[in-house]
């Protein structure tokens, strides 16, 4: 898998080095190219963005900077095999599900912007290149797309087959079948007048399966009732 990311912040992205995701890389299983978009920019001030047309706050990326990046990376992949994130408040919410489908992909590139956004010409001149996807974390606003890109890296690269050392810990995570994880317990038994629950203790693993199920399903209801309610 290749990856690709286009942000004014490339040093960011440093932390994908680190823990499984930086083992990952080592063993090339997944390729994470970082490209500033200001290499782009096409004047001395590596200007990227510009005031917006019909007023208000902020300030819009330019389409002909982010076109240039674009270019250069749609000349180096199948763009039939490629799909364009674009990460904003404004997408479709990233979940599970959707990390699934990413990690099927070839290529997939990461177009982040500021909170302003991207010239939305951007968008509809790319979305007639490659399959385009505008994806938001959850519904609240960060200052641009780079929290939320590293998150959904980490999440669709866990998913590649060889990339978890267990990958019986991928097929129970929490939410891969629509229900919260149960809860975990290591030793010792008794720390700080808290027990380990006594079926877990028990060797029964009917008894301790049927036990986590129930647990999953209490704490959905409790804390996530609209993930029952998807089902
Ligand atoms: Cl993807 N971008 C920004 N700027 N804010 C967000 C987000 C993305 N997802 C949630 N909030």
């Amino acid at each position: 898998m290749r990856i690709d990311i286009v942000t004014i912040f490339p040093n960011f992205f440093d932390v994908l080095d680190l823990s499984l995701l930086g083992k990952a890389k080592d063993a090339g299983k997944i390729t994470v190219n970082i490209h500033d978009l200001r290499d782009y920019a096409t004047d001395s001030h590596k200007t990227v963005d510009d005031t917006p047309y019909g007023g208000g706050p902020g300030m819009v990326m330019k389409p002909d900077v982010w076109g240039l990046a674009l270019d250069a990376i749609f000349a180096e992949v199948d763009l039939s095999k490629t799909v364009l994130v674009i990460p904003s408040p404004a997408g479709e919410v990233f979940k599970q599900s959707i990390a699934a489908e990413l990690a099927e992909v070839e290529n997939i590139i990461f177009a982040c912007g500021r909170y302003e956004g991207i010239d939305q010409r951007v968008f509809d001149w790319a979305a007639t290149k490659a399959t385009t996807r505008a994806l938001s974390l959850g519904d609240y606003v960060l200052n641009g797309g780079e929290v939320a890109v590293v998150a959904m890296v980490e999440a669709i690269a866990r998913l590649r087959p060889g990339f978890m050392g267990n990958s019986e810990s991928v097929a129970q995570d929490s939410h891969q079948d629509a229900l919260l994880d149960y809860p975990a317990y290591t030793k010792p038994a008794s720390w700080r007048g808290f027990d380990v629950p006594e079926v877990l203790l028990s060797g029964n693993h009917a008894a301790i399966d049927k036990w986590r199920r129930e647990q999953q399903i209490e704490l959905t209801q409790k804390i996530r009732p609209d993930l029952l309610a998807d089902s």
